[in-house]
């Protein structure tokens, strides 16, 4: 696993497009919430030390990762810069992990095809609680700051 040993949130800040001036939709899943919680609060701040304004961070929040596709696409309609969705997905006793995971990930992929506005898949899909713990906020990082690094450079990207 490409992440066994290794703590993927370092960034160099230096090399970060200049995030003032730029508007930042957050779509968070309320499943899971300790990890949602932990994602979203390391995008925005991340977000916020890249020069971000607070009032142009948007929050919207959806029940579960399936509806993020829906919370995204609204958001889109809103002509931010970028879309950050958030969300955590893990492996119960039934297929449900599997549909869920396939649809969010469709689903968003699908959003980016269809519309000029990035839409940043920042949804954990774990086998443990354990797993997502240790990657939002925990000894593989914080993947809502990966995510807001990914958003910063994809709203850089759409401008040029
Ligand atoms: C139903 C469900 C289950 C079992 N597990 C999760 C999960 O681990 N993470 C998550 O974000 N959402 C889960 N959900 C809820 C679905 O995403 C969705 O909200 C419901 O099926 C209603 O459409």
């Amino acid at each position: 696993m490409a992440t066994a040993h290794k703590n993927l949130s370092h960034f160099d800040p230096d090399q970060l497009p200049a995030g003032k001036g730029l508007s930042i939709a957050l779509v968070v899943a309320q499943w899971n919430h300790e990890i949602t919680a932990a994602l979203y609060e390391g995008a925005k701040a991340t977000l916020l030390s890249a020069g971000v304004q607070a009032a142009d961070i948007t929050t919207y929040r959806v029940p579960g990762s399936f509806e993020l596709i829906y919370g995204s696409k609204h958001a889109q309609s809103k002509n931010p810069d970028a879309v950050i969705a958030i969300g955590s997905v893990i492996q119960g006793a039934t297929k449900h992990f599997d549909f869920v995971c396939q649809a969010v990930s469709q689903g968003i992929k699908d959003l980016n095809v269809q519309s000029n506005i990035p839409v940043i898949f920042c949804v954990l899909t774990d086998n443990t609680l354990e797993q997502a713990q240790d990657r939002s906020g925990g000894k593989h990082g914080n993947k809502g700051v990966e995510a807001a690094v990914a958003a910063l450079q994809m709203a850089d990207l759409s401008k040029h």
